[in-house]
């Protein structure tokens, strides 16, 4: 482990920011969102930077509805100037001093991408755990440019929960999220204000993370530029600087009351494994999980014991009681996670210990609360908390279609390697045998597939009928923690399944693809393949850990169209881990070709 390096900025002197909210109720459900170029300050030391924002802000306004209250929102794009971000690769993946360069600021020593710089702000808008008619759900490809705007209906027929609005443009969506085009949007409902949970500030409070990295000046010295950093060895941008609503380890004074937190990981690539010390010591009995990314579990959960893990696009809803604490105590909340992140464990105890350059993780620290005067005020955790969802019974899933997804990482000498999302289909002729195939061995019985998709604009393959469950088997045949998310419905996750694997030399073509997959620890896996207490909720992302097959239910109810899925690392997504699927009522499933 190299040795942790000097701040280069200031911890925990910023205030958090509050992202200003947007109350549908207050305009008839009708929003206007100018999406600007604007200035923002990352940090009190920093020069502002130039970025992208909704409203020219970063994040974004909270949007605020109500659920059965339908948002229409104009996306208004007037977008000047180019893409407020220097994106490079680095010529190695370590400096003259041997750190690895995405540990530090600045372009070590790559040139700008022109590719990036010419790009002029074609933007669309994705409502993240949305249940939302296709023509209104950010399709990749349906850019609107500067100048143009977008109506987009959201009917808000759904459970409370946090969403996020993003852009998602093919091709750039990491550069254009990275430049500040996220906010944060709630919905709200009965359930929640019958099990009276904090609703506003100032005891409910968003926290929107991410990392970001900034230039250097001639003198050394940082600038505000924003910078898209990548390296020879590592084609996501891990940045060193941790942002919590858009400022750099930032503080925020509590009361001794009982707090909800709303946590959103925006980071493009980078996972969050959250533990918050006191005098060095984990505090996890002060914080009681209540939700997942779809809204309220079934009832309160702890943190799991290293901490709580949020990959790229996943929430938690966290009561935290600081109603015991005398002003003056501070309280830090650490990351411990590596990145890539890969599931290997990491004691909380050592999370102020955490930094680790060859891990990508050069400061663990992610933000500070420090308890002000105030008056006292604990809120008991409510015992149960949603009744209205429930796993799927054996009999939907006896019926249920099955399909399988490999997560292949294909190598390349000269590019970024290209990502795929593997669409399997099973060969049921025992003669068929030529070809590249992948085999899936449960102890007698293996299944035989071969590859049917590989890249976004292959063939659609899945075609869910509306009101049925699905199997879908998300098959981890890489070395990296993949956050798997399915546009549309919310689904569970029924299992995660440890495996061997072997892919022979070549076995990675294009479409093509040889496996041989076995159900079972690997000798040398040291995950546990557990379903955390958290995920065992309503969820629209799902981590898919190295030597893993992650099996989740879906149904789709509603809303007929073509949807995507996609790895929702924002670098795996851009180099193709992404997929359509088309989602039909049953009565014209006959009539598909
Ligand atoms: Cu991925």
């Amino acid at each position: 482990m190299a040795a942790a390096q000097r701040m280069p900025l200031t911890p925990f002197v910023d205030v958090l920011p509050l992202p200003e909210r947007l109350l549908a109720r207050d305009h008839n459900g009708r929003l206007t969102v100018r999406i600007r170029t604007g200035s923002h300050g990352f940090h009190r030391d920093l020069p502002r930077s130039r970025v992208w924002g909704y409203d020219g802000t970063l994040p974004g306004p909270t949007i605020e509805a109500e659920r059965g209250h339908p948002v229409r929102v104009e996306w208004r794009n007037e977008l000047d100037g180019g893409l407020p971000v220097i994106v490079t690769m680095a010529g190695d993946e370590v400096d003259a001093d041997g750190v690895p360069v995405q540990c530090s600021p600045g372009l070590s020593g790559g040139t700008p991408d022109p590719h990036a710089a010419a790009l002029t702000g074609h933007s669309v808008v994705h409502l993240h755990g949305g249940l939302t008619p296709a023509v209104y759900d950010g399709w990749t490809e349906n850019l609107f440019a500067p100048g143009q705007l977008a109506v987009f209906d959201y009917p808000m027929d759904q459970r409370a929960t946090l969403l996020w609005y993003h852009d998602h443009v093919m091709g750039v969506t990491r550069f254009d999220v990275y430049a500040g085009l996220a906010g944060l949007w709630i919905i709200r409902d009965q359930r929640e204000r019958d099990l009276g949970l904090p609703e506003g500030p100032p005891y409910e409070v968003p926290l929107l993370l991410q990392d970001r990295n900034f230039g250097l000046d001639e003198g050394g010295r940082l600038t505000g530029q924003l910078v898209h950093k990548t390296d020879p060895g590592v084609m996501e941008a891990f940045a060193p600087f941790t942002v919590v609503n858009g400022k750099v380890w930032p503080i925020l004074d509590v009361q001794p009351a009982t707090y909800r937190f709303r946590v959103l990981n925006g980071s493009n690539a980078r996972t969050f494994r959250l533990v918050l010390l006191r005098d060095g010591v984990p505090e996890f009995d002060r914080i009681t999980q209540i939700g997942t990314d779809s809204g309220l579990l079934r009832e309160p959960v702890a943190l799991p014991p290293d901490g709580l893990v949020l990959a790229s696009a996943e929430r938690a809803d966290l009561l935290v009681d600081f109603s015991d604490l005398q002003p003056g105590t501070e309280l830090t909340l650490y990351n411990t996670a590596g990145a890539p992140f890969d599931g290997a464990p990491f004691p909380a105890a050592d999370a102020a210990d955490a930094a680790d350059l060859d891990a990508l993780l050069p400061y663990p620290q992610v933000m500070r609360f420090r308890v002000v005067p105030g008056p006292v005020a604990h809120r008991p955790v409510p015992r149960e908390l949603a009744t209205d969802f429930a796993l799927p019974k054996p009999e939907e899933l006896d019926a249920a279609p099955r399909r399988a997804i490999a997560l292949v990482e294909r190598e390349f000498e000269d590019v970024p390697n290209m990502l795929t999302m593997r669409e399997l289909a099973v060969v049921d002729d025992e003669d068929e045998t030529t070809g590249p195939l992948i085999t899936l061995t449960d102890g007698d019985h293996t299944t035989r597939y071969r590859a049917v998709a590989a890249h976004f604009e292959d063939t659609a393959t899945f075609f869910p009928m509306l009101g049925q469950y699905e199997i879908w088997q998300l098959i981890n045949l890489t070395d990296d923690t993949h956050p798997i998310h399915i546009h549309l419905d919310p689904f569970q996750v029924l299992a995660r399944r440890p495996i061997g694997w072997e892919i022979p030399d070549d076995g990675i073509g294009d479409l093509d693809l040889s496996a041989r997959i076995t159900l079972g620890r690997d000798p040398d896996d040291e995950l546990d393949h557990v379903i955390d207490a958290n995920e065992r909720g309503l969820k629209d992302t799902v981590r898919v850990n190295p030597h893993e097959i992650v099996e989740i239910a879906v149904r789709f109810h509603a809303y007929s169209g073509r949807y995507m899925y996609h790895c929702h690392i924002l670098e795996h997504e851009d180099r193709d881990m992404m997929r359509p699927f088309v989602t039909m009522p049953p009565e014209l499933m006959p009539f598909m070709a």
